[in-house]
């Protein structure tokens, strides 16, 4: 049987659920291209940018772990007008555009320059990166990311959403939806890595990766409980034109299905396609498809936000 896997963000239409998490397999165009003439891809997210190119934190600055990955890549990438460039003139599907400035006023340059564009695709306000050392995670403190908002919605009339990092108290989900709530976000994207964790190496008795002296953002399976509750308690709390892009933790059809469950309107691999590869699309959609048929769903529609309680 052919299950129907497609999705809308604003007004971006997605032929198929899967695109890359930002930060994996998108920070040159070679990679981007790969990602883009893949079946199994419905789009692409662009490397978080900065205005100006940045070479990141020393290595090693990412390791595999036994159930996911630790990294503190400190937003290696190629600078802002590359990334605006490959979105104008390469691709032939949907490329969301990642932004993560280095303060508000750089945030709201390269957006500026964005809505001055012909891009019409998605725009990314990275509020999240736990590895830029001296920054915060803005998203984290509430205030500011209401003011931010409120700055970049005074100008930005493209479609955009926010990368937020996992939340973990109830009255956080109440408080940062009913801030988000305020705008006209065309998504949310839940969630990030979870910022800050420490990896030990009993044979070295030492830290694994370089920065922060071995802090880093989680990712893979260790996290999909946590990624599936921001999922589900968003979907529960935002307006229903904010739609859910479903990152963390997904290494099988299962948890693709669990993230479809919770709410997500797409869904991002980031650890899984690191280790596995761009074929990784190919396996979760046959899972997936596999699951679905097997239960006699024909369209993600039919089962999307659906999760059951007891
Ligand atoms: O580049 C990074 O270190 C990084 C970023 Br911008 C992010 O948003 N999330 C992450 O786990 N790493």
């Amino acid at each position: 049987m052919v299950v129907k896997m497609d999705a809308q963000i604003a007004n971006v239409k997605f032929d198929g659920l899967f695109i890359n998490a930002s930060g994996v397999h998108c920070q040159l165009n070679n990679d981007l291209d790969e990602l883009q003439a893949n079946t199994f891809v419905a789009g692409t997210v662009t490397k978080s940018a900065t205005l100006a190119s940045r070479p990141g934190n020393p290595r090693p600055r990412y390791v595999d772990l036994a159930h996911g990955s630790i990294n503190s890549m400190g937003l290696p990438n190629q600078g802002f007008d590359y990334y605006l460039n490959y979105a104008l003139t390469r691709p032939s599907k949907p490329v969301i555009l990642s932004v993560a400035g280095l303060s508000v006023a750089e945030n709201l340059k390269m957006l500026t320059q964005i809505q001055e564009s012909s891009f019409d695709g998605l725009t990314e306000l990275n509020l999240s990166c736990p590895n830029v050392i001296g920054k915060p995670q803005l998203a984290y403190d509430f205030q500011a990311t209401e003011e931010i908002l409120t700055a970049v919605f005074s100008f930005f009339k493209k479609p955009l959403g926010v990368k937020l990092p996992p939340y973990f108290d109830l009255v956080h989900f109440d408080q940062m939806a009913a801030i988000l709530n305020k705008f006209p976000l065309s998504h949310v994207n839940s969630i990030n890595s979870i910022g800050n964790g420490l990896w030990v190496d009993p044979v070295t008795e030492s830290v694994v990766i370089k920065p922060k002296n071995g802090f880093g953002g989680v990712g893979g399976a260790y996290i999909l409980p946590t990624a599936l509750a921001n999922v589900r308690a968003f979907r529960m709390r935002l307006n229903p034109a904010i739609k859910l892009i479903g990152t963390g933790g997904v290494t099988t059809g299962a948890d693709v299905f669990a993230h479809l469950l919770c709410g997500a309107d797409i869904i991002a691999v980031g650890t899984q396609l690191q280790v596995e590869g761009p074929l990784v699309f190919e396996r979760l959609t046959n899972e997936l498809a596999a699951i679905m048929d097997e239960k006699n769903y024909q369209d993600i529609a039919e089962l999307r936000g659906k999760l059951k309680t007891l």
